[in-house]
């Protein structure tokens, strides 16, 4: 019999065309070889050009599904993605204290402050980001937001890399152990620069630009394999370290998808042939 891997949890909305949201996180925690779970909070009618329908599933609906796994089959990490409404803030943040998930719980808690689609699509309702701000920053192990959501959560502007080390300062004083500012937005740098701060020190973590349009579900995939080695025990510096080095290398084997933006790939995991080989 072989022994049960890591499981990993995303809380987060579904991408009918498969790039992004939840499931971009399992197809991310399959290739960090974790085992991962569902909360969905969300069904959006999406392709490649966009979203145009979104059904939000009942607040009450997104807590059980974090409590029953967390009951029986245990959780050693959890992230989240879209959560939609404040509605549904609230009720995750009421779970996950009483699973133990975040900050004065044991398991580590990735919040990915997801507030809008690559093509601009709202995905979180305008008077949720300060329920994001209030209920899940307090708990968040760490915080990984790009320069857009970083606008909307603190008013910065970021354009250089000491505007992001200030935004990193302000996000952490919100109440997350870790902020995590991330540098792929800023489009005008030939590298994209994380910066991650823990209220002491800053690490900075640069990273060439790869030259494409097709990053839809960078930011999950980030947060999911963040997410993945956190719940094999690795630091928060280290779980970081590791998921710019994979998303990066999605980015790498991103493809096109219908007549849009198409995913980044976690693709590159896998032998390039031989896949469907018998032996
Ligand atoms: O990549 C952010 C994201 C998260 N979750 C869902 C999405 C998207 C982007 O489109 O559709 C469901």
């Amino acid at each position: 019999m072989t022994s049960t891997p890591p499981r990993v949890l995303t809380i987060a909305g579904s991408d009918s065309g498969g790039g992004a949201g939840l499931q971009a996180d399992l197809r991310t925690f399959f290739a960090c070889g974790v085992h991962g779970m569902t909360a969905v909070t969300a069904v959006t009618v999406q392709n490649s050009l966009g979203v145009s329908g979104v059904s939000v599933i009942p607040p009450d609906v997104v807590a059980a599904q974090i409590e029953t796994v967390a009951d029986d089959i245990g959780v050693l990490a959890a992230k989240t993605g879209m959560l939609a409404t404040a509605e549904i803030i609230e009720a995750v943040a009421k779970a996950c204290d009483r699973v133990h998930i975040g900050r004065d719980g044991t398991i580590p808690f990735v919040v990915d402050p997801v507030a809008a689609s690559m093509h601009g699509d709202p995905l979180l309702r305008d008077d949720a980001m300060a329920a994001l701000r209030s209920e899940l920053f307090p708990r968040a192990t760490l915080v990984t937001p790009n320069l857009d959501e970083v606008r909307l959560l603190i008013g910065h502007d970021v354009r250089t890399h000491e505007d992001a080390r200030e935004a990193a300062r302000a996000l952490h004083a919100l109440g997350p152990q870790w902020a995590l500012v991330k540098g792929g937005h800023m489009h005008d740098d030939p590298q994209c620069v994380d910066v991650l701060y823990d209220g002491e020190t800053f690490l900075e973590l640069p990273a060439t630009r790869i030259d494409t349009i097709h990053t839809h579900g960078g930011g999950d995939t980030m947060a999911s394999s963040i997410s993945s080695a956190l719940a094999r025990g690795m630091s928060v510096p280290d779980a970081v370290r590791f998921g710019k080095w994979f998303v990066t290398n999605a980015v790498k084997h991103a493809y096109p998808l219908g007549g849009g933006v198409g995913p980044v790939s976690a693709f590159w995991r896998l032998p390039e042939d031989g896949t469907f080989t018998v032996s």
